[in-house]
């Protein structure tokens, strides 16, 4: 680790996390690219969609159904669990594109689920809302007013929940080291916050096994999966 970097860390008041599917992936839950982007020959990319939705609102349901499924079924891994440890040596908070409350559960405390949650419900037409721990019936639940139920989570083409992403450019404007785990930077705006923390000042740190579009803008890159490097990382904060 570069001395300059390890000295910017133990020093850091505030730790703001921006991670994606790659953190969860040591979880044994696919991410969104790549081999694992596939689920029964269906690009999830085309099924994170409000089109797909209505144009078979049932396998849609059925795909959310076997994520809740495989999410309930997992653990945190020692990545999720390193992050909740900072939390003794520093202000974290977790800028989330994960909708599998694995940080959650790890114990963190300050987590903004930029996509939505899993296990949130809502009504296509009112504004109906819930959680749902249990398996989702096989076919689209009926709200009260009669109109299909959906996953609370933001499809392509939809608007991040606009509370949400004022306090998470409010986070990453505010913060002291950055470090980003599991995520391509591929999808926006999520991709922006390491551009808000650059811009004042903040140290930025990468964990992915793979280049991605940023690497050159880290201060430091770390060519590793999340669970093994994320416990070395907050070592450092001890
Ligand atoms: C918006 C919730 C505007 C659902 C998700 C052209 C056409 C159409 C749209 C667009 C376009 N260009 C840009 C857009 C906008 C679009 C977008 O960014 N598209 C991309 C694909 C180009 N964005 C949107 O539509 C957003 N909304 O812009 O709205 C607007 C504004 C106002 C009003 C109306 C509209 C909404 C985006 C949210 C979509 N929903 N999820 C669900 O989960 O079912 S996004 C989905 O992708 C997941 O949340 C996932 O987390 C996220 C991002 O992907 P990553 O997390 O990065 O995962 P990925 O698989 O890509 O990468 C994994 C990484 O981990 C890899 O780098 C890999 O190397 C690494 N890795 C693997 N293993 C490990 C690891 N790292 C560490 N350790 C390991 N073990
Ligand atoms: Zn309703």
């Amino acid at each position: 680790m570069i001395n300059s970097i390890s000295e910017k860390l133990r020093a850091a008041r505030k730790v703001v996390f921006v991670t994606g599917a790659g953190i969860s992936q040591e979880s044994g839950i696919p991410t969104f690219r790549g081999k694992d982007g596939m689920w029964r020959n269906y690009d999830a990319m085309k099924l994170a969609t409000i089109e797909a939705f209505y144009d078979d609102p049932k396998l849609v349901w059925e795909w959310y159904n076997e994520r809740r499924h495989n999410i309930f079924a997992a653990e945190p891994n020692l990545g999720h669990k390193a992050i909740a440890e900072l939390e003794k040596y520093s202000e974290v908070v977790i800028l989330t594109q994960n909708i599998d409350g694995l940080h959650q559960r790890a114990g963190s405390s300050q987590v903004l689920e930029l996509h939505g949650s899993i296990v949130k419900i809502k009504c296509t037409v009112c504004d109906f809302k819930d959680e749902m721990y249990s398996e989702f019936s096989e076919n689209p639940p009926l709200c009260t007013c009669g109109n299909i139920l959906r996953p609370d989570v933001v499809w392509f083409g939809e608007g991040l929940p606009q509370d949400v992403w004022q306090k998470a450019i409010i986070h990453a404007n505010n913060c002291d080291v950055m470090i980003i785990a599991g995520t391509s930077l591929v999808v926006s705006p999520a991709n922006t916050l390491p551009i808000y923390a650059k811009q004042n000042d903040a140290t930025l740190i990468e964990i992915n096994p793979d280049n991605t579009i940023m690497t050159e803008d880290m201060d430091l890159s770390i060519r590793s999966t999340s669970a093994i490097a994320l416990p070395e990382l907050v070592s450092i904060f001890k």
